[in-house]
């Protein structure tokens, strides 16, 4: 099943929700109506049963190329408040299914911060990484300053944020910001592959693992533990964890429902 918007195609296949950017002559520039698309897109995936993992992808030749430097080219401090660019940032970060960004080509600023958001990353050779925002007399907005930093270490970062200077997707998974690299023609089913493992995990434990991973990157060492023990815990009161531990022990494979 497709559907579409002119600048952002779903797509459903099987438990996997696909969210493509498709404002390709702009190089899917991501202006306040791209972001509500997006957000739209995603919502809709997270609130549909039957999907499991979202990919979000963009072209072969672009991820993204960033905020749309045309709309904010004339922007006063008011009118990016009034924008509420933010806004829409926070809403994706409320999205509770697995997010596995596809990318080739250029991921920079807000395109960067995007593919950031997402939960996973799977890259073509072609794909670069960078926040460029300097270049254009700004800097990072959207979570570049810290989950880069967190995600390839504050050095790293810094000089990709100073200097404006993007890396390559082979840099980009030597430093771990990448999971997996792969030839361009590849950089989608290989994001596939790898969302259709994780839906055939169970997805409660999957939705409450993510959630203490997640939360534990922005938090103590102590509230982290905590999270991860209460979820631990929950997990012993579905009928997945029962069916997981009895069919290990029956040598059969498990049969997961969501429950
Ligand atoms: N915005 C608007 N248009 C863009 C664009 C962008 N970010 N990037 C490319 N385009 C447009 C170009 O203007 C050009 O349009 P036409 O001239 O054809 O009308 C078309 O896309 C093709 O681009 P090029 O001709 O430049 O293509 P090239 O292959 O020569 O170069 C490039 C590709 C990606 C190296 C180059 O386009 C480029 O450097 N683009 C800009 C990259 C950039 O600086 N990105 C960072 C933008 S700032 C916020 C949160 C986050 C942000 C802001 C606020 N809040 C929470 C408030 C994020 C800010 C950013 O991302």
């Amino acid at each position: 099943m497709t559907t579409s918007t002119s600048i952002v195609l779903t797509e459903q296949d099987g438990p996997i929700g696909i969210v493509t950017l498709n404002r390709p002559k702009v190089l899917n520039a991501l202006s306040p109506a791209m972001l509500e698309a997006i957000c739209q897109a995603l919502e809709t995936l997270d609130a549909n049963p039957d999907v499991r993992v979202i990919i979000l992808t963009g072209g072969p030749r672009v991820f993204a190329a960033g905020a749309d430097i045309k709309a904010m080219a004339e922007a006063s401090p008011l009118d990016i408040v009034r924008m509420n660019t933010l806004g829409y940032w926070q809403r994706m970060q409320r999205i509770n299914k697995p997010i596995i960004a596809a990318v080739s080509g250029y991921a920079l600023g807000g395109g960067c911060e995007l593919a950031m958001q997402c939960d996973l990353i799977v890259a073509s050779e072609t794909a670069l990484f960078g926040q460029p925002e300097i270049k254009v007399g700004i800097m990072p907005g959207a979570g570049g300053t810290q989950r880069l930093a967190k995600a390839i270490g504050p050095y790293r970062a810094m000089e990709m944020v100073l200097t404006g200077e993007p890396i390559t997707a082979r840099e980009a998974h030597a430093c771990g910001l990448v999971n997996r690299l792969v030839p361009v023609e590849r950089y989608l089913d290989e994001a596939k592959e790898l969302a259709r493992t994780i839906a055939a995990r169970p997805p409660i434990a999957v939705r409450l693992a993510r959630e203490a991973l997640r939360y534990g990157v922005e938090t103590t060492l102590r509230d982290g533990l905590a999270v991860e023990r209460r979820n631990f815990i929950l997990l012993f009161d579905t009928h997945d964890q029962q069916e997981g531990m009895k069919a290990f022990l029956e040598k059969r494979k498990p049969e997961f429902k969501g429950e």
